[in-house]
C-alpha cells in the first residue's frame, strides 16, 4: 500500500464534514445558550468526562495543565469532533449512511450525556439533538452537492449536442474510484471549457455544480457562525446579568480588624499575604461556571433538622455580616504547589444557620450540593465547634466573583477545599456520612481532611541563577486553624535555622517568613519545614495529595555565581 496525496476531491469532501460538524455544534451553542448553556454538547460531554475520568487522569491534568486542565478538555473535544466530521465527510459520497449515523451518533452520545447531568430534565437533550438533525441534513445537502461538482454531470445539464465523454467514467452512474474520479474532474473541466466558445457564457455546467457547492459550503458556514456567536453573544448577556453586577453587600456587623502591620513582607517574587481575587487559584470541577442570578437564590437547610430552613439571597444579606481572614488550601496541592490563596471573606454564620435549623443528634456530616450538582461532605462538628466558617457573599471586599462562587459559597477554616468550600452553594442537607458519600469521596479521597502543615519555598525561585553574597529565602508557611509556630530552613542538608515569621490576622491564615542567608558559589539546595502550634513538624516524607493531602519539604535548588 503506498500513500497517495490526498486529492482536491477528497479534500472538498472533508471540508463538506468540517463544515456540517461546525453547524451542528453552532446550531447547538444556540439552542443551548437560549436554554442552559451546560446543556450544549461539548460541555455535556466535557462534564460527563470530567466526572468518569479515574482520579490518575485527572491527578495528570491537573498536574499537566493546571488551572488550563478545562480549556484543554474543550479544545481536545473539538479536535475529536472535528476529525470525526472529517472522516464523515470522506466518506460521505460512498458511504451515507455511515456518515450520517456518525454525526447523528455524536449528538445521541451528547444529549445522553446532557440528559444525565445532575438535575438536567428532558429539554436538556434538545441542543444534542438539534446538533443531530443539523450534522446530518447539511452533510446531506454538501454531499448531493459535491456529488454534482465532482463525479459525472448529468445528461440533462449538458447542452444538446455537447461533447462525447472524454472517458467512459464521464456516464458512468456508479461512483469511480478516487483517482479515477479526479482525473474525470480534470478532463471534464478540460473539454468544457474548451466547448464554452464565448467568455460571456461564463458558467459551464460543471461550472454551475461547482459554484452551487460553493454556495451551499458558504450558507453553511454562515449558519455555524451565526449561530454560534448568536450562541456567544446571548450567553454573555445573560452570564453578565447573572454576575451579580450592580449588587451593593452590606456593611460587616462584625468587621476584621485591620491586617497585623508587617504581615505582608512585600518581598519581590513573595506570594502577596491578602491574594488578589483575579490571582487566586480556581479548583472546582465546573466545566461551565454556573450562573446563579442572586435574586433566583435559594438556600435550604434539610435532612436531620428540627426546623427546615429556606433562605433567599435578600435574607441572608438581612443577618449580620461577619468578616474574616481565611486561607484556603485544595488538597491536590502538590508540595510546594500553587493552590492555596488567602482572602478576606464576607459571610453569615454558619453555625447560627444550622442552630436555627436544629441540628439532630443523629447527623454527623452537612452534605452541601451546588447549583450544577457537585457535592462536599464536611464533619458537623468543625463548623459548630466555634471556628469562623462562613456561607460567604463577598471576597477582598467585593461581592463574591462567578469563579468563586457568586452568590454564596461555604467557607470553613482548617478543611481542604473539597470537604468545605461548595461554591454555587443551593443546599445543605444535615445527614450521616455512613449514608451518603460526597463527590470526592465516591471517587476514594479521604472522608475527613484537614489541612497538613505545609511550607513553600516563593523565593528564590527553583534553577534560579544569583549573584553570590546575601541572599533572601521567603515563603508561605500555612496550618489552617492550628496556626504557624516556627519555620526552618536548611541549605544543602546542614543544620536548620529559624526563619523570621512575619504576624497573621489569625490562626485560620499563612504566614510570610524569610531568612538571610550569605552563600558561595556554587550549587545549593534549600529546604524548608514549618511547625504547627500543636508541636507537630511536616515530616520529610514525600506523600502525593491522594487521598488527603501531600506532605514532605520543599526545596528548590539554586546556583550561586
Ligand atoms: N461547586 C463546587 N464547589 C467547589 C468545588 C467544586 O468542584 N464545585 N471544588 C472545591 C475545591 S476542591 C476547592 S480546593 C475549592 C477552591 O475554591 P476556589 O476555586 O474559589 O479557590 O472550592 C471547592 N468548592
Ligand atoms: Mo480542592
Amino acid at each position: 500500500m503506498s500513500i497517495t496525496r490526498p486529492t482536491s476531491a477528497t479534500i472538498v469532501a472533508a471540508a463538506c464534514g468540517l463544515l456540517a460538524g461546525a453547524a451542528s455544534l453552532g446550531s447547538a451553542e444556540l439552542a443551548a445558550a437560549l436554554w442552559r448553556p451546560q446543556s450544549g454538547p461539548l460541555p455535556a460531554v466535557g462534564s460527563a468526562f470530567i466526572d468518569l475520568t479515574p482520579g490518575w487522569l485527572k491527578d495528570f491534568a491537573i498536574r499537566t495543565f493546571g488551572e488550563n486542565d478545562k480549556p484543554v478538555l474543550l479544545l481536545g473535544l473539538m479536535a475529536a469532533v472535528a476529525a470525526l466530521a472529517a472522516v464523515a465527510g470522506i466518506s460521505a459520497p460512498r458511504h451515507p449512511r455511515p456518515a450520517v449515523a456518525t454525526l447523528v451518533g455524536l449528538g445521541v452520545v451528547a444529549a445522553l450525556a446532557a440528559r444525565g447531568r445532575p438535575g438536567a430534565g428532558a429539554l436538556d437533550a434538545a441542543p444534542s439533538l438539534l446538533a443531530a438533525a443539523v450534522g446530518a441534513l447539511t452533510l446531506l445537502l454538501l454531499r448531493r452537492a459535491w456529488l454534482r461538482a465532482f463525479t459525472a454531470p448529468r445528461p440533462a445539464h449538458r447542452p444538446a449536442g455537447g461533447p462525447t465523454p472524454a472517458t467512459g467514467a464521464r456516464t458512468q452512474p456508479a461512483l469511480p474510484p478516487e483517482t479515477d474520479r479526479a482525473e474525470t474532474d480534470r478532463a471534464g473541466t478540460g473539454t468544457d471549457r474548451v466547448e464554452t466558445g464565448p467568455a460571456t457564457q461564463a458558467q459551464t455546467p460543471r461550472a454551475a455544480d461547482r459554484r452551487t457547492l460553493l454556495l451551499t459550503g458558504a450558507a453553511t458556514l454562515g449558519l455555524a457562525t451565526f449561530s454560534g456567536g448568536a450562541g456567544r453573544v446571548i450567553t454573555g448577556a445573560r452570564d453578565s446579568a447573572a454576575g451579580g453586577a450592580g449588587l451593593v453587600l452590606p456593611r460587616p456587623a462584625d468587621p476584621a480588624a485591620p491586617l497585623p502591620s508587617g504581615s505582608d513582607l512585600r518581598i519581590a517574587g513573595l506570594s502577596p499575604y491578602t491574594t488578589p481575587t483575579a490571582d487566586f487559584y480556581r479548583v472546582d470541577t465546573a466545566l461551565i461556571i454556573p450562573r446563579v442570578p442572586h435574586r433566583d437564590w435559594r438556600l435550604r437547610i434539610h435532612g436531620l433538622v428540627d426546623r427546615p430552613v429556606e433562605l433567599t439571597f435578600d435574607d441572608l444579606l438581612a443577618r449580620p455580616l461577619a468578616e474574616r481572614d481565611i486561607t484556603l488550601t485544595c488538597v491536590s496541592n502538590e508540595v510546594g504547589g500553587p493552590y492555596a490563596g488567602h482572602a478576606r471573606w464576607l459571610g453569615v454564620d454558619l453555625a447560627a444557620l444550622l442552630r436555627q435549623a436544629g441540628v439532630r443528634s443523629g447527623a454527623d456530616q452537612i452534605l452541601s450540593r451546588s447549583a450544577d450538582g457537585w457535592t462536599c461532605a464536611t464533619p458537623v462538628e468543625t463548623v459548630l465547634d466555634g471556628r469562623d466558617a462562613l456561607l460567604a457573599v463577598g471576597m477582598n471586599g467585593q461581592v463574591l466573583p462567578p469563579v468563586h462562587g457568586f452568590p454564596a459559597r461555604m467557607i470553613v477554616p482548617g478543611l481542604y477545599g473539597y470537604v468545605s468550600a461548595t461554591k454555587w452553594v443551593t443546599d445543605l442537607k444535615l445527614t450521616r456520612f455512613a449514608d451518603e458519600p460526597a463527590y470526592w469521596t465516591v471517587r476514594g479521597w479521604a472522608e475527613r481532611a484537614p489541612i497538613k502543615t505545609a511550607s513553600r519555598i516563593d523565593v528564590p525561585k527553583a534553577f534560579a541563577r544569583l549573584p553570590a553574597g546575601r541572599l533572601t529565602v521567603a515563603g508561605v508557611a500555612w496550618a489552617q486553624h492550628r496556626g504557624v509556630d516556627a519555620v526552618e530552613v536548611r541549605i544543602d542538608g546542614g543544620p536548620w535555622h529559624q526563619a523570621r515569621l512575619a504576624p497573621s490576622a489569625n490562626a485560620d491564615t499563612w504566614r510570610q517568613w524569610h531568612l538571610d542567608w550569605q552563600v558561595a558559589p556554587g550549587e545549593h539546595r534549600l529546604e524548608v519545614r514549618a511547625t504547627d502550634a500543636t508541636g507537630h513538624t511536616q515530616p520529610s516524607q514525600r506523600v502525593t495529595p491522594f487521598p488527603d493531602g501531600a506532605t514532605g519539604w520543599h526545596s528548590v535548588v539554586v546556583t550561586v555565581r
